[in-house]
């Protein structure tokens, strides 16, 4: 059994979505982001993290990838091209989307308010916008991939109902037929609905 622990209005969410997607049965323990309680599970206080047994594992994207792996689902095979493609994605998706989403964050209300430069967000938001239509201009779909869905489509989804939540620019509408599509998966619905 896993147990996932985190909120699901956090990056949590994305493991959560996984779980559901590849049919695994888990308990959730929704402690807060940064809280003592999430302490116990990862010194930093981040959440997602993921315990399996008396072990815990720690960042969506890595968790969702143990679990891609183990369960041989929405991912190709390690040691293949398709992979390093699918893992190009991955961590673009991580350096140019939810990398500025989460500086925006940190500096809306994660760092200390004497340490917040509002100023920064109109950058964060052009730089944004700027990198989801570069994304999009080499998209053919229906997924990232191609015809399958994979780990980065969840990352990238999400990342997009996060743009939404914190007020940023929304206009490419490859994209947003893209998450629509993605969105309406019997997983994510299984997903909002626990
Ligand atoms: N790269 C990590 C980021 C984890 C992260 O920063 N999570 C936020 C919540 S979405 C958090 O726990 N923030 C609390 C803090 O930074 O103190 C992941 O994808 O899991």
């Amino acid at each position: 059994m896993y147990t996932i622990i985190g909120t699901p209005t956090s990056r949590t969410f994305r493991v959560i979505w996984m779980m559901e997607e590849i049919g695994q049965p888990y308990e959730l323990v929704p402690v807060k982001a940064g809280s003592d309680e999430a302490k116990a599970y990862n010194p930093t206080g981040k959440v997602p993290a993921l315990k399996i047994d008396d072990a815990v594992i720690t960042d969506s994207a890595a968790i969702m990838m143990y679990l891609a792996d183990k369960h041989n689902a929405l991912t190709y095979p390690a040691g293949t091209l398709e992979r390093a493609r699918q893992d190009g994605f991955l961590h673009r998706i991580n350096d140019e989307i939810d990398a500025i989403l989460w500086a925006a964050a940190r500096h809306s209300f994660v760092l200390p308010p004497e340490h917040r430069v509002a100023e920064v967000k109109p950058s964060l938001k052009w730089e944004f916008a700027r990198n989801i239509d570069r994304l999009m201009s080499e998209f053919s779909g229906p997924y990232l991939m191609g015809d399958r869905l994979t780990v980065p489509d969840l990352i990238l989804t999400h990342c997009g109902g996060w743009a939404i939540a914190a007020g940023f620019p929304m206009e490419n509408d490859t994209f947003k037929a893209y998450a629509k599509h993605v969105r309406s998966g019997s997983g994510f619905q299984r997903a909002k609905t626990r």
